[in-house]
């Protein structure tokens, strides 16, 4: 077995009259993913990682420190993406969730509109590359959290996420050049999926169904 490029779960050009170009979908998954994909399965044999979920291969990682780091770059890479294509959708975003998800972002995060600035701020402040997320964390409560690099909260022991944006410049800069603030605000106002984001809520977070 070997990790594969999943499709989007759209065309390249569903996004594009919700600031994301055909562009760059067709570079971020097409050549970015893609290629983490290609330097994961580089990395099966020498590393071990044979038979291992993509899900367990990040923690592993992650929990190895230094030494985890060149596996933890390209699995919890090729994760990160295969969540982030799943959470967005042509026409996405707004206020309008799911009644369980709302229910649980007003108990555990103050309400919708002090959730969304949390996750803004957590992907602004994210200096350099990395992702912003809405997890479900330890004790079961929603948090917003952020990662560098290829981390993601499974590595970091933090929870299981159900929203990811990603923040490197790669997936902005053709559309919002160096606005990165901006970029954060049409995801969460025109992009993200809120169906699915509840759903993953309701199973514990995404299962990829990938392994070694
Ligand atoms: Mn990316």
């Amino acid at each position: 077995m070997a990790f594969s490029l999943p499709a989007l779960p759209y065309s390249t050009n569903a996004l594009a009259a919700n600031g994301m170009c055909q562009e760059t979908l067709e570079l971020h998954h097409g050549k970015h993913h893609n290629a983490y994909v290609t330097a994961l399965n580089g990395l099966i044999e020498a590393k071990g990682l044979a038979g291992k979920s993509l899900e367990a291969i990040c923690a592993e990682a992650g929990k190895a420190g230094a030494d985890g780091l060149p596996v933890l770059n390209q699995a919890g890479q090729h994760y990160n993406h295969i969540l982030f294509w799943h959470v967005m959708q042509p026409g996405g975003g707004g206020d309008v969730l799911p009644g369980a998800l709302a229910a649980k972002i007003d108990s555990d995060l103050g309400g919708l509109a002090a959730f969304k600035e949390a996750f803004k701020q957590a992907g602004v402040t994210q200096f350099g590359s990395g992702w912003a997320w809405l997890i479900i964390g330890a004790d079961g409560k929603l948090k917003v959290t952020k990662t560098p690099n290829g981390a993601n909260p499974i590595s970091t022991g933090e929870g299981k996420p159900i929203l990811g944006v990603d923040v490197w410049e790669h997936a902005y800069y053709l559309d919002f050049r160096n606005v990165r603030p901006n970029y954060l605000d049409n995801f969460l106002n025109k992009l993200v999926n809120w169906e699915v984001v509840a759903d993953l809520m309701g199973k514990g977070g995404l299962a990829s169904g990938q392994s070694a």
